[in-house]
């Protein structure tokens, strides 16, 4: 498993860390290990997923995406 942090616009409270939570969760290969307003932090399988397709499932779910660093 590969580490991912992105940074995450749009963010605002509790609501906004569960619904980001719940799109990452659903991407096979990906392991949630940690999200806050702005950020998020995961374990993927990049033989299954790439970090680009990641932040692209948490932009879908309205919270533009970037990989951090
Ligand atoms: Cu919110």
């Amino acid at each position: 498993m590969t580490a991912l942090t992105l940074n995450i616009s749009g963010m605002s409270c509790g609501h906004c860390v569960g619904a980001v939570k719940q799109a990452l969760a659903a991407v096979p290969g990906v392991q949630v290990d940690a999200v806050a307003i702005g950020t998020a932090v995961v374990q993927y399988d990049p033989a299954t997923v790439t970090a680009e397709r990641i932040a692209q499932a948490v932009a879908d779910e309205g919270y533009p995406a970037v990989v951090a660093g």
